[in-house]
């Protein structure tokens, strides 16, 4: 197969677990129309996990332990199903006349399938089948992967390969294409976007029929495991393929243009998503160029998808990218919130607007986007980058569940406490039903899927996390560690102990304090504390001599002034300010005492130390690990971290060398920075 099954390797279990559980698994009785999906994935696991043939039947069984699949409409009895949303499922053991019977029921084919992995999960985490009584319903409406391919197979900002839908111009659709549906079914998302938001010229072919034909063939893949497929798009594309001298939103011919086009697309693909637009952002196309608005750009595209039950996801990365670094007005971080809070309540029911977690980009800190809780009348997309561009690229170990939650978590206040962008990108505050979240694939080609065998739990967690942000993470990542090492003990320990200290010993290490940015240009891999400091980018920490940080306070550039009563209080006071982001809200002299007492500049060499000494501990704790875990996997693992602890003593000898320098303040303990 050339690839593994990530969390899906259905390994043998021990002897005692196949006399637990093998009977269940022996009989499966299937009422109606039983997705094919659910069978193949029950009968793979019998026989893979516990050696048991599956057999199928279509009526009940006098059997002492069984199981039973049908939607809900298809059983002879009545379940009460009032809670259920149409892809929740239930999983219920019932005793049928002598039978002992787990009943596998939904109201649609994903239901199904959702049930059954959650089945065969129970199963490989220990769980106790005689007494089954779950209903689960995603608490997200929109659960989305985008991904960040182009047609010649390159992936912006993959980390681990090639595309796995493209190469060479053409459309891939393989074996591979089926297990990737399987794994992301698995952990309940319902959306991919298939192509880069930076849709260049080669991409804008991918509306003509020579690729809708091929792309037909993948939604077809998804489609079984309950995914629907979504495409990027230029939105100039009537310009570029339709001959238009313009794309203005309110030009009849271009609506015109663009209806055509979505009914040609749903002509292929009867169940397709939508469209993911970046407009007026990094130099691509949008409204603006034609005096429009974000609003009136997406609500035409929206009316052209609405007959279809097609959305449009638009993105709110817009801010200036031609900054003058002498510019100390612009502030990179206000822009989403100047550009869409005053379009609350203009966007069409179909529109969804995707916010990136932060008001900068994806750094390993940020506070969250004030725009979460300011758009009352809009639905919210949250948008997470699980692809490591700016956290380590997928050579250092930096697990982001940790983060999510923390982001998930936080209380915007939009309508008083409790108001936690999890409620709002669920629909719970503002009744915006259409929310959701999207991650930036962390996917290639490669065989393990992300490069680093240990970021399979980014992805993980992320689907998990989408499906149900309420869960705990520590429960994530162990459900997450026993389906892809097994239970040994000592594995668990140790891989959860690394996972969950790593992303902070990666902000340790770099820019600790919401500095954020002091990386190279372009690539964005490894250290330098300048590298963004005279561009044009909006992203800079002007460090001169006595102090560092952007006054973002209402003092400064008043960005705190967009977050609700009292965040705009707590961040605009230094005293208050939450200290992992004291720099990001605030320029500060390089002696200013933290609450440990400790001054800033001392505090930024002990954390680069301190981070250090995690990752060698984090090695130490794999090296451990030896004969315990597949030797590929764990070589591969070890490689990675020694290149990480490489990594990160240069970030912590650059970073502390670079504020030596600047301040002449040596470190209180006296250890090595280079003066
Ligand atoms: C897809 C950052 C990344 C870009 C990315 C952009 C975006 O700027 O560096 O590669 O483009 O975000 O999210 O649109």
């Amino acid at each position: 197969m050339g690839y593994s099954m990530c969390w899906l390797e259905y390994e043998k279990l021990s002897k005692k677990e196949v006399e637990r559980y093998s009977e269940w698994f022996e009989s499966l009785a299937m009422l109606g129309d039983v997705p094919k999906e659910v069978v193949e994935e029950l009968k793979k696991f019998a026989r893979e996990s516990l050696g048991v043939q599956l057999r199928t039947f279509t009526r009940f069984l006098k059997k002492k332990r069984y199981i039973l699949v049908g939607l809900l409409n298809s059983l002879p009895f009545d379940l009460d199903a009032s809670e259920q949303k149409p892809e929740g499922f239930v999983l219920k053991t019932l005793k049928v006349g002598n039978s002992s019977v787990i009943v596998l029921t939904g109201k649609t084919r994903a239901s199904l399938v959702y049930g059954t992995y959650e089945l065969i999960k129970r199963v490989r985490l220990g769980e106790d089948l005689e007494s089954l009584d779950v209903l689960e319903n995603p608490k997200v409406r929109f659960r989305m992967l985008n991904h960040w391919d182009n047609l010649d197979g390159s992936v912006e900002r993959g980390y681990a390969g090639n595309s796995i839908f493209f190469k060479e111009n053409e459309v891939i659709v393989n074996e591979r294409t089926k297990d990737y549906a399987r794994l992301l079914a698995s952990i309940g998302i319902n959306g991919v976007v298939l192509n880069n938001v930076n849709v260049k010229k080669k991409e804008l072919h991918l509306l003509e029929p020579a690729y809708l034909e091929k792309l037909k063939k993948l939604a077809d893949v998804f489609r079984r495991y309950g995914i629907r497929v979504f495409l990027s798009v230029n939105f100039a594309s009537p310009m570029h393929l339709g001959g238009l001298e313009t794309a203005d939103p309110l030009d009849k011919r271009v609506f015109e243009w663009w209806k055509k086009k979505v009914e040609e697309i749903y002509d292929y693909i009867p169940d397709f998503g939508g469209f993911l637009v970046k407009a007026d952002s990094e130099f691509n196309p949008g409204p603006h160029m034609f005096g429009r608005t974000h609003a009136e750009g997406a609500n035409m595209l929206a009316r052209a998808l609405a007959p279809f039950e097609g959305y449009v996801i638009w993105r709110a990365f817009v801010y200036n990218c031609m900054q003058d670094w002498r510019d100390y007005k612009t502030d990179r971080a206000k822009a989403a919130y100047e550009n869409f809070k005053p379009l609350d309540g203009q966007f069409d029911e179909n529109v969804i607007v995707q916010i990136k977690y932060g008001p900068m980009d994806f750094q390993v800190r940020e506070p969250v986007s004030p725009l979460f809780g300011a758009l009352e009348r809009t639905n919210q997309m949250l948008e997470l980058q699980i692809t490591q561009e700016y956290t380590g690229q997928q050579i250092h170990l930096c697990y982001l569940g940790t983060l999510w939650k923390e982001i998930l978590d936080f209380d915007t206040f939009a309508k008083g406490r409790g108001s936690f962008v999890k409620r709002i990108v669920d629909g719970t505050i503002f009744g915006m039903e259409n929310g959701g979240i999207a991650g930036v694939s962390n996917v290639g080609d490669s065989e393990n899927w992300t490069g680093h065998d240990l970021a399979q739990a980014n992805l993980y967690t992320f689907g998990r996390l989408a499906w149900n942000p309420d869960e705990e993470i520590e429960k994530v990542v162990k459900e997450w560690i026993v389906l892809t090492f097994g239970k040994k003990e000592k594995v668990l320990e140790n891989v959860s102990y690394m996972l969950l200290k790593s992303h902070r010993a990666y902000e340790k290490y770099t820019t600790p304090f919401g500095l954020g940015w002091m990386v190279n240009p372009g690539h964005h891999y490894g250290p330098n504390p300048e590298g963004y400091e005279y561009s044009r980018w909006g992203t800079y920490h002007r460090a001169n001599w006595e102090a560092i940080g952007v006054d973002r306070t209402s003092r400064g550039t008043g960005f705190t002034l967009q977050y609700r009563s009292p965040w705009r209080e707590i961040f605009d006071d230094v005293n208050t300010c939450p200290e992992d982001l004291i720099l990001f809200f605030h320029r500060l002299p390089y002696t200013f005492k933290l609450k440990s007492g400790k001054t800033l500049i001392q505090a930024m060499y002990d954390l680069h130390f301190e981070g250090v000494e995690e990752v060698e501990d984090f090695l130490r704790k794999w090296e451990e690990l030896e004969g315990l875990i597949d030797q590929r996997v764990h070589e591969r693992v070890r490689e990675r971290l020694r290149m990480q602890l490489e990594h990160a003593k240069e970030w912590r000898d650059v970073i502390n060398t670079y504020f030596f320098r600047r301040t002449g303040i040596p470190d209180e303990k006296g250890r090595r920075i280079y003066p």
